[in-house]
């Protein structure tokens, strides 16, 4: 009990010391913000938000003289929040800063619940979605099945990863050969490469031609180290996984925008340890299983859960093979960690 309260309190201290300290930081932006705006600020121009530092963001220059330049730009109070990947109306100031003046609409935006359950896009316009997971840290299927999920949810295209193919050997190669095929069975892209060794680059870097993608997955999976073999030249840290744990280490910690020479644009994205979709209802996520398309609407009852009702399209369906139980075992268990009043 005493514990509890301890606990309690303590975590309203920080709550106290973090919101102090967002208001000083507030109110030195502001102060700054009009400090460049008092001053001598160029014409408006478009830009392309390609990082993001708590309230500051680097914009890259779309127009103008200074197109391809980097500006670390300050928000005006009113903006709504900022990812990596949105296109932003800005005013540069005269020391390589700026200031934001609105955010352009979006084409796209992949959204993922933060730690309080609210609702936070990660990276917008982006047109494929690359699900990058390794032999090691161990892959779960029920995470891979929440990110197809997104992706059908954002409208956006799934590729899967598989890196780290230089690790795979006699002792998990079943059980990542099984894996694999429950994707290729329902028709996902699918590459596998390794970032060490450069087996598959080639043929990824394909891939990502011409495209706005951005890489997620869990941490330590390798996805700098996969931005590092595609863009020589560009060195982004990274991380070795934990002795311990044998899990990544969360060394990426904000989202960035890489240009591919050609064209195309590579968003790397901080690995994450669970993710949730507090913002998908029942519907989204029947819709995001593509081999349920067919069935839905085909049960006996029209509110059917899929869970032993009699004449359930989908439980036929699995007693007949044409789902597989891994992901039905999935979609259940996303299901059940929806917030209740989305049943
Ligand atoms: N064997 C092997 N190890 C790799 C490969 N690619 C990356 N690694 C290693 O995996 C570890 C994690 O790599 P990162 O690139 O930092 O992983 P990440 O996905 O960016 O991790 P976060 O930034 O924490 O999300 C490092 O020790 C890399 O050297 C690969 O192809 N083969
Ligand atoms: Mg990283
Ligand atoms: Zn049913």
């Amino acid at each position: 009990m005493a514990k509890r309260q301890l606990n309690r309190r303590q975590s309203w201290r920080i709550e106290k010391i973090q919101g102090e300290r967002a208001a000083r930081a507030a109110k030195r932006e502001s102060r700054a913000v009009e400090a460049l705006e008092g001053g001598d600020l160029g014409p408006e121009q478009t830009g392309l938000v390609i990082a993001h530092f708590g309230v500051q963001v680097e914009v890259e220059a779309l127009q103008g003289e200074c197109i391809g330049q980097v500006f670390r730009c300050h928000l005006r109070a009113n903006l709504p929040a900022l990812v990596t990947g949105d296109q932003v109306v800005w005013r540069a100031g005269n020391q390589g800063d700026g200031v934001i003046v609105a955010q352009l609409p979006r084409n796209s935006e992949l959204c993922r619940p933060d730690m309080r359950g609210q609702l936070k896009p990660v990276a917008a316009n982006v047109d494929q979605i690359v699900i990058v997971f390794a032999p090691l840290p161990e892959p779960h299927a029920n995470l891979i099945d929440r990110y197809l999920v997104a992706a059908e949810h954002a409208g956006i295209e799934p590729l899967l990863l598989l890196n780290k193919a230089d690790l795979i050997a006699a002792d998990n190669s079943q059980t990542i050969n099984a894996l694999l095929d429950v994707y290729r069975q329902l028709g996902y892209s699918l590459l596998e490469v390794s970032a060490h060794q450069g087996d598959g680059i080639a043929q990824l870097k394909k891939r990502l031609d011409g495209h706005v993608s951005v890489f997620v997955g869990q941490s330590g999976v390798g996805k700098s180290s996969l931005v590092n073999g595609l863009l020589p030249g560009v060195d982004t840290r990274v991380g070795a996984l934990s002795e311990l744990t044998g899990k990544g280490t969360h060394t990426t910690t904000t989202a960035r925008l890489f240009h591919f020479p050609g064209g195309g644009q590579l968003i790397d994205s901080p690995g994450i340890r669970e993710f949730g979709l507090g913002h998908v209802s029942r519907d989204d996520v029947e819709a995001g299983f593509i081999e349920f398309n067919d069935l839905l609407g085909r049960c006996r009852f029209r509110d059917c859960k899929h869970d032993r009702e009699p004449g359930c399209a989908l439980l036929q369906a699995l007693e007949e093979g044409r789902i597989q139980p891994q992901r039905m075992a999935s979609y259940r268990h996303i299901i059940a960690s929806l917030p209740e009043d989305d049943y």
